[in-house]
């Protein structure tokens, strides 16, 4: 992996890796730590071939453009990571103990300087309030950018990310992590625009850049609500994958979305939402589309929106719907495809009106009936429907009794709850339906080469006090994201010496494989546990759910039972009726386990489902083709569970087959405050992110690898016993070669099949020789070609 902006490809196997800092033996511990006084110190000569003054050289193909053309490379880069106290890479840490680290993040924070390195991973801190630096000027800044001679940034990460794309054909991903709150969202959308606005212009591109980030506001409209943790949380996880053509420019992209929180239609806590497009539908709609729609300019009239007001400051909700519409009509919904969109937006909000009244049957069994007729004759007028259909399916069942059908009514709750059940599959398949709609009017025409920037923007790890399934969920899948974190960086780092059998300290680390393993492992693992639960005959529930999960955990070193808990007199939170305890990698997390039976199997009644299909509304009868009665009966469709694993795993198959770039984001305060920086809250996210050993793994390796014959093809050059042809095997001469031009032996290690290079000075000196043999060979063919003529 290289840092470099537009120039020359690099050949097939050419550096792999770089790294910001040069360093130098630490007595302490076996590790690596730079040593305070290089920055000062002029950059050595080695061997016979004298470095090249500054601003004589060209990059040459294969050379990082992190070597600049102006100053030695190394030392620019050094200078400014030196910057007082406060290092812009914490690989420069000296010495490095937590204290430093959350100090040196502190003292960055508190001079708006909310961008960290570590080496290639870019550490955000969220400032809660806009900051002047996402300026053309600041675009312009990084775009080309030596990476380590300017200031810690997102962009320049962009940046890197799309040279490395454009110029080197590799496919990249940008995974964002962090809690919830932490400006993860914030983030993408920086990258999305950084990288929008350094590509080129041009009517097409434009409208194709325009298009990808109008999915912006449409999909956080639908989306995300407030939270306790974050006024725009993203309640959905989001993967875009951007296209581009060979030149670079955008083409179009593919958005997948992972598991809505469709709870939240129908239930929000207090201090919180329902999806933000309510709100700015009742508060932006004009007198008519309210009226068109049946709706009240009222969110209090409304029982799924708690009957409360709820304007945030900051937010304005009507403003935000114009946009919302505009970016419609800039990704190409027709007005008819938005009126259609908003009558079922309309028609979710009114289903929590629908008031159901209790009656007796003349068995004496209870039933329901349609409490007050107003709002599901709106409905049904809404959708196309007659009253009397939908007033049956809601408040009644087909049962089947030996080939038989038989109409059973259903009682207060239940009818609440198919009704319930009716208004989350709606919103959550409409949902769907948007993303697909965006992706049509986004998406690549087949056939075209392409090139991939995937950025991953996902619901962030979340410990609330009461835990349910959408939590189990959301912070498995955070999890992962930890997993993936540690297998391509860490391990891999580390496995990679010792494939090559380089001597070095390992580094410990935290694997959570366990805790993965522990949630989805296919025979023994929770989610396995629940589908079996799910699938079970006869009546299912929580209580032979838990008891056996206690069973078969009981000596799991992440997994505790209620029982554990009550013996340890844990007190931190009130323990629900029936709850396990999962020790997660970001933090212990209390799971009430009531309503995970239902929400893995998240049934809608058949009877619902034919009442939406036999609806002439078009887009919501496409909502539900299951409801098509010559539809034969389908088998139970997949657990929530198991399908959310399953698109997990291939998100997981399609980030591995990219080059990662990260960027982990740490939410400084709970309060949402400007510029409040809390030590043990930033703490803690250190702790878990596992910044600490980040840092000592790249302080203990190499800044270079490469195999040896492309690095022995490229520098033979310099030395006379290699050039212009080396008998011997690959290895011994590159050993030739760099004993030949006196690099100090900790500078170099030789594995199994490639040269490891510590410092990113050492790699530029070599750079720097060859460019001047080069410059004098060539010199040397002139002359000759002169004295032939
Ligand atoms: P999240 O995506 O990580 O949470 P967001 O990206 O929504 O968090 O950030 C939360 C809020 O923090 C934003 O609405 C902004 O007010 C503020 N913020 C974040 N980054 C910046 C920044 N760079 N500059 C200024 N303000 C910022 V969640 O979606 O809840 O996991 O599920
Ligand atoms: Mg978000």
């Amino acid at each position: 992996r290289q840092r470099c902006g537009p120039g020359p490809r690099t050949e097939p196997g050419a550096l792999v890796r770089s790294c910001s800092v040069p360093q130098f033996p630490c007595p302490e511990g076996g590790l690596w730590a730079p040593a305070p006084s290089w920055a000062g110190r002029d950059q050595p000569q080695f061997g016979s071939w004298p470095v090249g003054s500054p601003g004589s050289a060209t990059p040459a193909a294969g050379v990082p453009r992190t070597a600049g053309t102006a100053q030695p490379p190394a030392m620019e880069a050094t200078t400014s990571l030196l910057d007082a106290a406060a290092v812009g890479d914490l690989v420069m840490l000296d010495p490095l103990t937590e204290e430093s680290l959350l100090r040196t993040l502190q003292e960055r924070f508190s001079r708006e300087e909310i961008y960290t390195y570590i080496g290639e991973v870019v550490i955000s801190v969220n400032p809660y309030k806009p900051l002047p630096i996402y300026t053309p000027e600041k675009v312009e800044e990084y775009h080309n950018c030596n990476f380590f001679a300017v200031k810690p940034h997102i962009y320049a990460i962009a940046d890197d990310a799309y040279c490395s794309l454009r110029d080197r054909d590799r496919d990249q991903c940008i995974l964002i992590t962090g809690e919830s709150g932490a400006g993860k969202t914030e983030a993408s959308k920086l990258v999305m625009s950084y990288v929008a606005a350094v590509s080129s212009k041009g009517e097409e591109v434009d409208k194709v850049k325009e298009q990808l980030l109008q999915s912006n506001p449409v999909l956080e409209a639908f989306g995300n609500a407030k939270t306790i943790r974050n006024d725009n949380s993203s309640r959905f996880g989001k993967y875009m994958d951007v296209e581009f053509d060979f030149k670079g420019d955008p083409l179009g992209g593919v958005i997948s979305n992972y598991l809505l929180e469709k709870s939240r239609i129908v239930r929000h806590v207090k201090g919180e939402r329902n999806f933000h497009i309510f709100y700015q539908l009742l508060a932006g709609g004009s007198a008519q589309l309210l009226q068109q729609l049946k709706l009240r300019p009222d969110c209090s009239h409304y029982s799924y929106l708690n009957h409360e007001k709820s304007v945030l400051p900051g937010m304005d909700d009507a403003a935000n719907f114009r946009a919302m519409q505009d970016a419609m009509a800039i990704i190409g919904f027709t007005p008819a495809e938005v009126t259609a969109l908003l009558e079922v937006t309309a028609v979710v909000l009114k289903l929590g009106n629908v008031k159901l009244s209790s009656c007796f049957q003349a068995s004496g069994m209870e039933a329901s009936s349609i409490a007050e007729p107003r709002e599901l004759q709106e409905i049904s007028q809404l959708i196309g429907l007659d009253p009397n259909t939908l007033e049956q399916a809601l408040c009644s069942r087909t049962v089947k009794v030996r080939d038989e059908s038989v109409l059973t009514a259903l009682s207060v709750s239940q009818g609440y709850y198919g009704r319930d059940a009716l208004a989350k599959n709606i919103y959550s398949r409409l949902f769907d339906w948007l993303v697909n709609r965006i992706n049509t009017s986004i998406q690549v025409k087949p056939g075209m080469q392409r090139k991939v920037m995937g950025v991953l923007d996902i619901y962030g790890f979340e410990i609330f006090q009461d835990n349910g399934f959408e939590q189990f969920i959301i912070n498995y899948c955070n999890e992962k994201l930890q997993q993936i974190f540690i297998l391509m960086t860490l391990k891999e780092e580390q496995e990679e010496y010792v494939r090559e059998g380089i001597q070095w300290t390992p580094v410990e680390f935290f694997d959570n494989t366990i805790i993965c393993d522990l949630i989805e492992n296919s025979k023994v693992g929770i989610l396995a546990m629940l589908d079996e639960e799910c699938l079970r005959p006869g009546t299912v529930n929580e209580d032979t759910f838990i008891t056996k999960l206690n069973q078969i955990f009981a000596s799991h070193k992440r997994y505790e039972s209620k029982e554990t808990l009550n013996a340890k007199h844990v007190t931190d939170v009130s323990l629900p009726l029936r709850c396990f305890r999962i020790h997660h990698y970001a933090g212990k997390v209390t799971y009430n386990v009531t309503g995970f039976i239902e929400k893995n199997n998240d049934l809608l009644f058949r009877d619902l489902s034919q009442a939406m299909w036999a609806a002439r509304h078009t887009l919501l009868r496409s909502l539900f083709p299951e409801g098509d009665p010559q539809r034969p009966s389908l088998k139970l469709p997949p657990t929530t569970g198991s399908q959310f694993k399953a698109s997990v795993a291939t998100l997981m198959k399609n980030l591995y087959s990219k080059n990662p770039n990260y960027i982990r984001c740490i939410k400084p305060n709970d309060t949402k405050t400007a510029m409040r920086f809390t030590p043990d809250l930033v703490l803690a996210q250190v702790r878990y992110l596992g910044l600490m050993e980040n840092v000592r793994v790249r302080r203990a390796g190499y800044a270079f690898r490469q195999l040896y014959q492309p690095f022995l093809n490229r520098y033979k050059m310099l030395s006379r016993k290699t050039w212009p042809h080396w008998m011997g095997s690959d290895r011994e001469g590159t050993e030739v070669l760099l004993a030949e031009l006196k690099f100090p032996p900790e500078e170099l290690a030789y594995g199994h099949t490639k040269i490891f290079i510590r410092s990113p000075r050492t790699l530029f000196d070599l750079e720097k020789r060859r460019q001047l043999r080069v410059a004098e060979l060539v010199t040397l063919i002139q002359k000759m070609f002169r004295g032939w003529r």
